[in-house]
């Protein structure tokens, strides 16, 4: 239902009533089909990206509510005005993915002041205020961490010693933080283990690339490369390539998202573990989105379901793979 002005509100309500006919009911009176809903995405950055938004445009759709959706680049600036953007049009409900943890309160506290509940999806923000969003939907980064440090541990059982490379996320965001949270976690116990270098490829491929080719000409006789994602695992499985070195095999690769190229360089070797994190987020978002419209209770934090593969795995999955 498209919220009114408050004196149109005030003008609907009493037409309302009256029980007179014509105009709009009012708050309340329509189905999905009046729901209004405002999306501020991080951007296009990742093959996760795109099966996320791919997942939340398509539930939608399917249920029939309005979607308003905006790409802010992987900029917070845009982020902000988007979600300023769906105030001024007094949508129902906010939902958006921080591309970064911190820099929210002002901006939420607008929106709880026009009386529009906010949905978090996929990343957190470090608000103290819990009162500022009605839920959080996503994923635990800290567990995809320590999952990835659980599997180095085992592979690396007989080795003396381990360099490893970390590819971090974007810097501040609530993945980049928390993956290498419960990843330094699981190694840290074990003085073996070393993290020589680490850097943000921004998530990208390319960055992945970048960062990579520099890291590796400074530290040469690296044992592993931890990627926040499997699109800075495939760049980085470029530059090992170009240096005449062997991704899987003179240098093992763990990464975290299990998107269909992710698990096709894991089918081939190239990359030797991968770390689940669903993208698929739309429908419990179209369901969140009901609920809270209705005045039901939601829950403030839903975790989403995921699993890790092994190359033989993959095989397996791959023919099967949503994204
Ligand atoms: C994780 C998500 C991360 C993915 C990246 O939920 O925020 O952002 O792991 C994506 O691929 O860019």
């Amino acid at each position: 239902m498209k919220r009114f002005a408050p004196i149109a509100a005030a003008g609907a309500l009493l037409v309302a009533l009256a029980g007179c006919a014509g105009g709009d009911a009012g708050p309340g009176a329509g189905g999905d089909d009046d729901i209004v809903v405002g999306f501020a995405q991080v951007g296009a950055e990742s093959g996760w990206r795109t099966a996320n938004t791919k997942s939340i445009q398509g539930a939608f759709e399917e249920a029939g509510i309005e979607l308003k959706f905006s790409d802010a680049q992987q900029k917070q600036e845009n982020q902000i005005k988007a979600i300023r953007s769906y105030i001024q049009q007094q949508v129902d409900v906010i939902a958006f993915s921080p591309v970064v943890e911190s820099g929210w309160d002002t901006v939420l506290k607008e929106a709880k002041d026009a009386g529009i509940p906010v949905v978090l999806t996929d990343r957190a923000v470090d608000s103290k205020d819990d009162s500022l969003y009605v839920s959080f939907l996503g994923s635990d980064f800290i567990e995809e961490g320590k999952k990835a440090g659980e599997w180095v541990v085992q592979e690396f059982a007989d080795a003396d010693s381990v360099k490893i490379v970390q590819l971090e996320g974007t810097t501040g965001a609530a993945p980049a933080n928390d993956r290498a949270e419960g990843f330094a976690d699981v190694i840290g116990a074990d003085p073996k283990f070393e993290i020589v270098a680490s850097q943000t490829g921004d998530f990208t491929r390319s960055g992945g690339k970048q960062v990579m080719e520099a890291l590796l000409k400074s530290n040469p006789d690296v044992d592993l490369v931890y990627a926040h994602n499997d699109d800075m695992g495939l760049g980085a499985i470029e530059a090992i390539e170009a240096a005449g070195l062997v991704p899987g095999q003179d240098i093992k690769i763990v990464t975290v998202d299990a998107v269909k190229d992710g698990m096709q360089a894991l089918a081939d070797g190239k990359i030797n573990f991968i770390v689940e994190c669903s993208p698929l987020l739309g429908e419990q978002l179209v369901d969140i989105v009901r609920k809270v419209v209705a005045g039901e209770e939601v829950e403030k934090r839903i975790v989403t379901e995921e699993t890790t593969f092994t190359q033989e795995q993959a095989v397996e999955a791959l023919p099967d793979r949503q994204y």
